[in-house]
């Protein structure tokens, strides 16, 4: 178990190398990372789900929607990066207006699922997601007014020199040792 977290944190620091690379861009503006045409933030202070999405808002965002197993562990990746691995992050997805009925914030088609082990339980009336450190960042229901981090997305700009030789985040920023690949299906070494 120690090997694995070791490696979980190499992973994270060879990722923040790949976010490095994204500053340099015009894509996304400062404190926002590039991948498939999106800019992505993590803001690490603990918030209710709702109020996370009004943050977001206000920087033309909405908590993010995931749509590709790749999106799903680069977002992971991220959490562990900025070490809110054991506290998890919302993402924009809520069944409030329904029960069961889940939704993107955004507005995108609610096509791809990652469920932890035994989500969503709607356990005392569960409407919105995160990403839950109890089972590798896979997804749970939460109670909305718990606070925790968040992820903001929104769609990628074009700078005034916005080039073509942008550096875009990518699975390989996930580098693991060759004894302990990274999953795809994780975000996670070993
Ligand atoms: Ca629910
Ligand atoms: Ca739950």
């Amino acid at each position: 178990m120690a090997t694995r977290t070791i490696w979980i944190s190499a992973c994270a620091v060879l990722l923040l190398c790949g976010a490095a690379h994204s500053h340099r861009q015009q894509r996304c503006s400062s404190g926002w990372r590039f991948f498939n045409n999106r800019c992505f933030k993590i803001i690490p202070t603990p918030t209710a789900f709702y109020k996370a999405e009004e943050a977001c808002q206000r920087e033309n965002a909405h908590l993010a929607s995931l749509h590709t197993v790749a999106e799903n562990a680069i977002m992971r990746s991220l959490v562990q990066g900025a070490r809110l691995d054991t506290s998890g992050a919302w993402i924009g997805g809520a069944d409030d207006v329904s029960e069961g009925h889940w939704y993107w914030l955004d507005g995108s088609p609610f096509n791809y699922i990652d469920w932890a082990k035994g989500q969503p339980d709607n356990y005392g009336n569960e409407d919105c997601l995160m990403l839950t450190p109890y089972d590798h960042l896979r997804w749970n229901d939460l109670r909305c007014d718990n606070l925790r981090p968040y992820i903001c997305a929104k769609k990628s700009g074009r700078g005034s020199d916005g080039g073509s030789d942008d550096t875009e985040l990518k699975m390989t920023d996930v580098s693991c040792a060759p004894s302990q690949p990274c999953s795809y299906t994780t975000g996670v070494c070993g």
